[in-house]
């Protein structure tokens, strides 16, 4: 799932600009080839056509952003709960909600004004229609101006949302920052890590793939994040931890002796992770620079395995 190709909403302005501008190009060609009738009959064509242009430049331009932007209520529980945690999620289905709502409104005056223009006999009726309408359709769109804000604001933010699949099986690589995850991750996967290139980049969801036959089999995350309270989150921890609580199968729960954290600290996030109740593998990091008995005591108490162990375990 991907999000970064949602295209850019703009201001209510802007669309309305653009169809007034659309409606008296259109005019202005017509205007240029033989129109027949009475001068009214040409007034009220050219008229009709500026109604006609304004209409479908709005509607068209709502429809693509309705059709554009993801159903929430079908998204996969993972982005779905990852909407509902970064963007505030009723707003946005309400902000969503209001351009259709825009859309029948434009359609509807759209309506009324053409036949009024249709059946109207007076030159100067007809313009001060087609101008009511003009002001109408104007305001219709300056009502969902603050929506289209919040659609906008939600797409930035979702926009950096990282790609994951969903439904791949997944295994997650949790621990404190600096215990060597990436590291880990860029062993198990043996590929470089397909790091996003978007504004998690810094503090990135790394994402790994365990092939088998050619085929990616198992999707490996780095999952940053110290599972603080989830309100506390930023956008990359709040991903981290719904990929452990939503997508990942096992975790692989890294500990680093050297302790660029307190080990305390480390065995409350470790307590933490058991509470998914998933299958949590303890892995020992940079024990190349511990010293022996350091680490066998260490696997006495935690069972760690090593990296060779993982790779049987996970594939
Ligand atoms: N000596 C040694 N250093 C390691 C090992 N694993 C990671 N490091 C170093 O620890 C630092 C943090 O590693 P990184 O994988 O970026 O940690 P992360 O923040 O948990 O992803 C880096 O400087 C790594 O080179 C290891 O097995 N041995
Ligand atoms: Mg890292």
């Amino acid at each position: 799932m991907n999000f970064q190709g949602l295209e850019k909403i703009e201001n209510y302005k802007f669309y309305i600009d653009l169809a007034f501008r659309k409606a008296t190009e259109k005019s202005s060609q017509i205007r240029g080839t033989k129109l027949k009738g009475t001068r009214l009959d040409k007034s009220r064509k050219l008229e009709i056509v500026k109604l006609d242009t304004v209409k479908e430049v709005l509607y068209g331009r709502l429809q693509k952003l309705i059709k554009g932007f993801p159903d929430l209520e079908s998204l996969p529980e993972f982005y779905k709960e990852l909407v509902k945690a970064t963007v505030d999620y009723p707003a946005l289905k309400k902000s969503l909600g209001s351009l259709k709502w825009a859309q029948n409104k434009v359609n509807e005056m759209h309506r009324n004004y053409a036949s009024k223009i249709k059946k109207c006999r007076d030159l100067a009726r007809i313009n001060g229609y087609r101008t009511e309408y003009y002001g109408r359709v104007s305001s219709i769109l300056k009502q969902i101006k603050d929506e289209l804000n919040c659609i906008e604001q939600a797409r930035r933010t979702m926009r950096e949302y990282p790609s994951i699949k969903t439904g791949m099986k997944t295994v997650a690589i949790a621990g404190f920052p600096n215990v060597g995850k990436t590291t880990l991750l860029f062993r198990l996967t043996g590929s470089k890590p397909d790091i996003q290139p978007y504004a998690f980049t810094t503090k990135g969801i790394n994402v790994g793939y365990i092939m088998k036959d050619g085929k990616k089999e198992f999707q490996v995350l780095d999952t940053p994040g110290t599972l603080n309270r989830f309100d506390k989150m930023n956008t990359i921890e709040k991903v981290a931890f719904l990929a452990i609580k939503l997508l990942a199968e096992k975790i692989i729960y890294v500990f680093d002796l050297t302790e660029p954290y307190p080990l305390e600290e480390q065995v409350r996030l470790y307590k933490n992770i058991l509470q998914t109740k998933k299958q949590v593998l303890v892995y020992l990091s940079k024990t190349d620079i511990l010293e022996k008995d350091v680490v066998e005591e260490f696997s006495e108490e935690y069972k760690n395995v090593t990296l060779e162990e993982l790779k049987k375990l996970i594939s």
